[in-house]
């Protein structure tokens, strides 16, 4: 009797390990560039957040901010290589290897991070583009219009002439043809960067004034509404493919919208920061005039030819892809 008790016992024992092991737990790893404080790192935890809500905990997501798992460079390539299960990229890092996703990075004239977030995530969507068929794509989003922030003031375009500022991708090729000297580098090494002299500005959305306080540095600001930086939040494929199909749906549910969770916080977040700088270290705040901003439309339009070209050489069907942008545009923007 005592024998057969014992044998029944090791055997639940057994069953809830096993079962318990496998209903209460899936960690998955989700690595980040920039500083905990900034917008992808937000809303890395509130994704985190949400997916143990709506899984009732089942599936558990430890966050890895300021490159502690993986940097700018490695981000992409650490998720395809399982290294981390889930990763943020910033497109502009990677010149030429996003030919249809890198028309978010042209200058279209958004006026906000959550119209260019969605317009992000719906283009994404609906053309799944092969350059990022060896990943699954989560979520996407943007940087709210570039603004520049610089140890100088940048009221003309004379005052970029030869000057030194940080971008990356065709942010960068916005500069260049604004008359400035662009030089591209990753989010984390530009407070470096700025404190060395090796550059006298950077071209961004304004959070970052408080989020990595450039305000200390870069008291003078000008609002030119640039371009937005395009994010994707990638997982591994095999790590993904070996999700329950009930965990698959949540994290598909959650797709749009978190695209829109942080545009939205993005925008009220450059407002707060704004404020935060002028209030903190008395900032200049200068918004380029009518003059200046139609020169700079007539300079940049060339890029978008130029985008045309290379996206019809990797096979792409610019125009609709453009005519996607500005539909979508104007359905978040009205
Ligand atoms: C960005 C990147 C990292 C942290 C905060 C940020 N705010 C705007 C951006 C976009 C950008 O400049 C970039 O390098 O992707």
């Amino acid at each position: 009797r005592a024998g057969i008790a014992a044998l029944m016992m090791i055997f639940v024992m057994s069953f809830m390990a096993v079962s318990g092991a496998q209903a209460s737990e899936i960690a998955l790893k989700y690595a980040n560039f920039p500083p905990a404080p900034t917008f992808p790192c937000v809303q890395m935890e509130r994704w985190a957040q949400e997916v143990a809500t709506r899984t009732g905990g089942v599936v558990q997501v430890t966050t890895y901010p300021g490159s502690t798992l993986l940097d700018a460079k490695n981000m992409l390539r650490g998720v395809m290589q399982g290294q981390a299960d889930i990763g943020c990229i910033s497109l502009a890092y990677h010149p030429g290897v996003f030919p249809l996703l890198s028309v978010m990075e042209l200058p279209h004239g958004f006026t906000s991070a959550e119209s260019a977030s969605r317009t992000a995530w719906d283009l994404y969507a609906k053309h799944q583009p092969a350059e990022l068929d060896k990943v699954k794509v989560l979520t996407m989003f943007t940087s709210a219009p570039s603004q520049f922030m610089a140890k100088k003031p940048i009221r003309t375009l004379a005052d970029l002439k030869g000057t030194e500022i940080r971008g990356a991708g065709l942010i960068s090729s916005v500069l260049e043809r604004l008359g400035a000297t662009p030089v591209s580098m990753p989010m984390p090494e530009v407070p470096e960067a700025v404190q060395k002299g090796i550059i006298q500005g950077l071209l961004t959305s304004f959070e970052v004034l408080k989020d990595m306080k450039f305000a200390e540095m870069c008291k003078y600001e000008t609002v030119a509404n640039l371009p937005v930086y395009p994010f994707a939040v990638i997982m591994n494929k095999k790590r993904w493919d070996s999700l329950p199909e009930d965990v698959k749906k949540v994290f598909d549910d959650l797709s749009a919208e978190q695209a829109q969770w942080t545009g939205q916080y993005m925008d009220t977040h450059v407002e707060t920061a704004l404020a935060w700088s002028k209030e903190t270290y008395n900032v200049e705040v200068y918004t380029f005039d009518d003059a200046v901003q139609a020169e700079i439309a007539r300079l940049t339009a060339p890029l978008i030819d130029e985008w045309i070209a290379a996206a019809a050489k990797a096979g792409i069907d610019a125009q609709a892809v453009l005519n996607d942008v500005a539909a979508l545009k104007a359905t978040y923007e009205q």
